[in-house]
């Protein structure tokens, strides 16, 4: 063979054994995530890599990132994050497995440092309580070593060549990685191309099985959760809200309906995987500063107290003018004062030496609520029932608080499983260490629902309708602009409570041309919802919305 006809069928070699050894990276990741898996039925669901990394993540994001991901994801947003972290896995196995073929050792060594990294990331998590979150993550990244070892071994094999087969790798360019010693050392038997072939289709058989295995076991674990919540009976409150007025909703089509369905309210929280409680295990505590008597409750403790049924209007921070982030519930609950008030505790105003209530998820959650406004007399609640269902898991299930008139992120803790009172001196809360504002009440706000942005009605009478919020303040009036016209007054549905949005409407004569319509409304103290725009960060988005349409 002439020199250049070798030194090119070498390239040929090195892109096959690279490529090989890329398979045998993406293998040994797919085996460590299935393996994890599996541990992780054994540990607990959270306790998974993607999991662990993903939630470190996302505790880790800059409030602005976040607020981009949720404007550009939606509730998507976690699959997008979870599907980033595969492909940077999937990306630095690939890496490590061509890295293998030269420097086994290096290879395997790496996949064991992902293993690492996630069990570091599992066992910082803030729900995590025991150092076995790690195993997941370090089982895996054993397994999966250990298949790259044992994979990349066959790669570099000598034997097939003695049969006068076709070796897999040209032994020549083992020589490559300086290494021709130790591998003869390693003493594997044949590989050929057909074995190669062999040990990977059984090694991605066998991760499969295990992956599905760990899967399965995963989804069952919720299986109490699930079934304690289908023996919940709510039962009839002891202070029933009253009927929602007739004229509450608008027949109108576009406008988004006055009761948001369960199913169809918006969901915003960090958590990867919805927490699967079990109510009948589940334990509230109550404690810290000024509480005479610290209580810890079971569900059934709730569930026997006197319940209140209210509807309240629940908005995200993170809502830009004009956004989807509201949604308005029947909700039924434990008056969160009278609990309080139970145990001792007596608001600021009234001596009290705790100005804080600090609420804890049981995935490590905080949020801090003014112990002022949840003891002012409005309804804050322990909400056990939404739409007269027990709560949805992705709301909260068993238990999540409420406070009517404050953004979720300071009163509207799901999956609770403690109240700590404290002060807003001595405690930051997690949106509050992320640079969100201590106290936010809601914003003023309004939102066309119809016409959509964009659309293109026929000259004559439109129907112009949305929703109008300012919660526990009340809505009292809502005017419509067209492009730089006088504010017209829309007509105002019947109010269901201050706590609740209001629907409105404006009959608008529209000619043709492009135009824009805006809206604004004012809440009963008499403030007019601003032109100011702001962002969502600090304290929630101010501005009106406009919508541009072309008229025919
Ligand atoms: N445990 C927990 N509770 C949480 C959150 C969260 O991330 N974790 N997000 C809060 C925020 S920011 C909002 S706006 C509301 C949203 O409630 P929903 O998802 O039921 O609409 O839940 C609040 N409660
Ligand atoms: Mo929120």
């Amino acid at each position: 063979m002439s020199k250049e006809a070798k030194a090119s069928r070498g390239t040929g070699v090195v892109w096959r054994q690279a490529g090989l050894g890329a398979l045998s990276g993406l293998l040994a990741g797919y085996a460590a995530l299935a393996t994890a898996e599996l541990v992780s039925a054994a540990v607990r669901p959270e306790s998974s890599p993607v999991v662990s990394v993903g939630g470190a993540a996302i505790d880790r994001t800059p409030a602005a990132v976040k607020d981009w991901a949720i404007r550009h994801f939606g509730t998507n947003d976690k699959l997008v994050l979870q599907l980033g972290i595969l492909v940077v896995l999937a990306l630095l196995a690939l890496v490590l497995g061509v890295v293998a073929v030269w420097y086994r050792r290096i290879g395997s060594a790496g996949v064991l440092l992902f293993g690492v990294v996630g069990a570091v990331a599992a066992t910082s998590r803030p729900d995590s309580t025991s150092v076995s979150d790690a195993l997941p993550s370090v089982v895996g990244a054993v397994v999966g070593a250990g298949l790259l070892y044992w994979l990349s071994g066959r790669l570099r094999s000598r034997r097939g060549r003695a049969r006068g087969e076709e070796p897999l790798v040209d032994e020549g360019m083992t020589v490559l990685g300086g290494r021709e010693a130790s591998m003869r050392d390693e003493g594997e038997s044949g590989w050929d191309r057909r074995g190669f072939i062999v040990a990977a289709t059984a090694a991605a058989a066998a991760s499969t099985g295990v992956g599905v295995l760990g899967r399965s076991l995963n989804g069952s674990q919720g299986q109490n959760a699930v079934a304690s919540r289908t023996q919940v009976m709510l039962p009839a409150p002891a202070s029933a809200a009253a009927p929602v007025p007739k004229g509450a909703g608008l027949r109108i089509k576009g406008v988004s309906p006055f009761m948001t369905l369960n199913q169809d309210f918006y969901r915003v929280d960090t958590a990867l995987v919805v927490p699967k409680v079990d109510a009948t295990t589940w334990r509230l505590r109550i404690h810290g500063k000024g509480v005479a008597r610290e209580r810890t409750l079971s569900f059934d403790d709730l569930l026997r107290m006197p319940l209140i049924e209210r509807d309240i209007t629940l908005t995200c921070v993170s809502n830009e003018v004009g956004g989807p982030y509201v949604g308005n519930a029947r909700w039924i609950g434990v008056r969160l004062a009278d609990l309080l008030a139970a145990s001792g505790v007596t608001p600021p105003s009234k001596g009290g030496p705790a100005d804080q209530l600090v609420a804890r998820s049981v995935d490590g959650m905080t949020i801090g609520s003014p112990v002022e406004d949840v003891m002012d007399g409005r309804d804050a609640m322990l909400a056990l029932g939404m739409n007269g269902q027990p709560l949805p898991f992705a709301h909260g299930f068993p238990v999540r608080m409420l406070v009517p008139g404050l953004y979720g992120y300071v009163s509207a803790c799901k999956w609770i499983q403690d109240i700590e009172l404290t002060t807003f001196d001595d405690y930051d809360s997690y949106w509050v260490k992320r640079d969100w504002a201590r106290k936010a009440p809601i914003k003023t706000q309004s939102r066309i629902d119809t016409p959509k942005p964009f659309a293109r009605p026929m000259a004559g009478m439109v129907m112009v309708a949305g929703v109008a919020w300012a919660q526990h303040r009340g809505i009292d009036k809502v005017e419509v602009r067209v492009d730089d016209g006088p504010w017209e007054r829309a007509t105002l549905a019947a109010e269901d409570t201050r706590d609740t949005w209001r629907q409105w409407s404006y009959a608008w004569e529209a000619t043709s041309g492009g135009h824009t319509l805006t809206v604004r409304a004012t809440d009963r103290t008499g403030e007019t919802q601003t032109a100011k725009r702001t962002p969502t960060i600090p304290d929630g988005a101010s501005g009106r919305h406009s919508v541009v349409v072309t008229v025919d």
